[in-house]
């Protein structure tokens, strides 16, 4: 279907301003330095170094994440199809535009059932990232974008042509998400979205969950602090990378959920709940401060990280745990799950400090996460990554839109040697 919304109108008119942005600053000072990288740098995953240009949200390492120019904490009540256009725009649409973006995305909220054949064919063991990825991959077929390449689009319409598949892509990802939950994991049948409802809502009527106010506004909050943050992370990185290529949004989105299928990344969320889980299955109890602290303690001894704590940009602790954990604590206190993760949360930073590995010790949104799911009743917790990769949709979609729009180039930094570098440095020179 041919989108002819507010929303691609709003980014026609910014593009060309964006475009001159970038080329008066290409023009003026092609040469002046805005990173370098040292040594320890190079060997340590690039850390701090400034080597993408990401307008849609930043993470600073104190105040946390800032969607355009608003602090997640001042977002936090806002529907993801919100966010969705924040993300795109810079700007919080009106009314009449939120609503003819969701009229859009409503009729776009059905997948093919040969997609759904493909699910059907998997096994239900394997863990159902794979499962999102291989169903997202098969989605590829659709792409408004490859499609009109192979036809001969201008450079002109790869920002249009993206623009399509996201929004196919966040309609579509919220259905296949809840489809597999369904089918493979519940062994239920599938739930027809209903288009009346927002994407959060309409997510947990998928889901097949008990729905109530709370439930769905926890949904929204749930799928806002989890859009978008920023462009360096692995998932948004490597579906930047492979989107650079003129892969289009399906191979890209793929690419970068497999990212966040990583342990130390978007799979931290589902270790936290299992350690919970260990911990009250031995105890059957919330476990007392001296039993936390030898566990944490001996996690760490064997040389494990311990999930949902430390980060590699934020030095304090992430708003988007702040933000999930309030709500918990005002609504869903008396959760056994969360109360051992409230305490975990107390008692891990001092600890982490200790030890004096981890340059940040305070929790992530991934010591929280997966609580707050297992309370509305998602109880596989191999679940949780998938939850977070449906969310980043929003974001990961609208970063590739600027990026298409901006003409940003095939991605390719070089690569060296250690002998390159140990000829390199002053310090082997005679
Ligand atoms: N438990 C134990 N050790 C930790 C730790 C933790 N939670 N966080 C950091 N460390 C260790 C690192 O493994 C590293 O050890 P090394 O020197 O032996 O290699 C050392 O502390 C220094 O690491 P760092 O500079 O503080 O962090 P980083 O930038 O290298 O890594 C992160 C960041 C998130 C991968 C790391 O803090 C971690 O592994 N945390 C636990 C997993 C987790 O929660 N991941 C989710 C993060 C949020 C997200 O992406 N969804």
């Amino acid at each position: 279907m041919k989108s002819n919304l507010e929303l691609k109108k709003n980014l026609a008119q910014k593009i060309p301003v964006w475009r001159d942005e970038i080329s008066s600053l290409l023009k003026k000072c092609p040469d002046k330095i805005v990173s370098q990288v040292t040594v320890w740098q190079l060997f340590r995953g690039l850390r701090g170094v400034n080597s993408i240009v990401c307008d849609t949200s930043t993470v600073y390492p104190i105040k946390g994440l800032f969607i355009r120019d608003y602090y997640l904490q001042d977002l936090e009540d806002y529907l993801p199809e919100e966010i969705f256009y924040l993300l795109c725009t810079g700007e919080l649409p009106n009314s009449r535009v939120l609503k003819l973006l969701q009229s859009d995305i409503s009729k776009r909220l059905f997948v093919p059932e040969y997609v759904w054949e493909i699910i059907a064919s998997l096994p239900n063991d394997i863990h159902p990232m794979v499962m999102l990825s291989i169903a997202v991959m098969s989605l590829q077929k659709e792409s408004v974008f490859s499609k009109r390449y192979i036809e001969g689009m201008s450079k002109e319409e790869y920002w249009e042509t993206t623009l399509e598949d996201a929004l196919n892509l966040i309609a579509k990802v919220p259905i296949l998400t809840a489809g597999i939950f369904r089918k493979k994991i519940l062994r239920e049948n599938l739930i027809s979205p209903m288009s009346e409802l927002d994407l959060a809502a309409n997510f947990n009527h998928m889901l097949g969950i008990q729905r109530d106010d709370v439930i769905d506004e926890f949904m929204r909050k749930f799928m806002v602090v989890h859009s978008d943050h920023e462009g360096g992370n692995v998932t948004a990185n490597a579906t930047r990378i492979v989107n650079s290529a003129l892969s289009d949004l399906y191979y890209s989105y793929s690419a970068g959920i497999n990212g966040l299928a990583g342990f130390l990344h978007g799979m931290a969320n589902q270790d936290m709940v299992r350690y919970v889980l260990r911990l009250l299955n031995e105890y059957n109890q919330v476990p007392d401060e001296d039993t936390l602290i030898k566990f944490v303690w001996s996690i760490l001894e064997r040389g494990k990280i311990f999930p949902g704590f430390g980060h590699a940009v934020l030095r304090a602790q992430d708003p988007r745990f702040s933000i999930l954990y309030n709500f918990g604590k005002k609504h869903w206190p008396d959760e056994i799950v969360f109360q051992v993760v409230d305490k975990l949360c107390d008692i891990v930073p001092p600890i982490l400090s200790e030890h004096g590995k981890a340059k940040n010790p305070y929790p992530n949104i991934d010591a929280i996460s997966g609580s707050l799911l297992y309370h509305i009743g998602i109880k596989e917790l191999k679940f949780y990554p998938v939850m977070f990769a449906s969310a980043l949709s929003l974001g990961l979609s609208a970063q590739l839109i600027l990026n298409q729009a901006l003409k940003s180039p095939i991605f390719r930094p070089r690569s060296v040697t250690v002998s390159w570098v140990k000829n390199y440095v002053d310090c082997f020179k005679k």
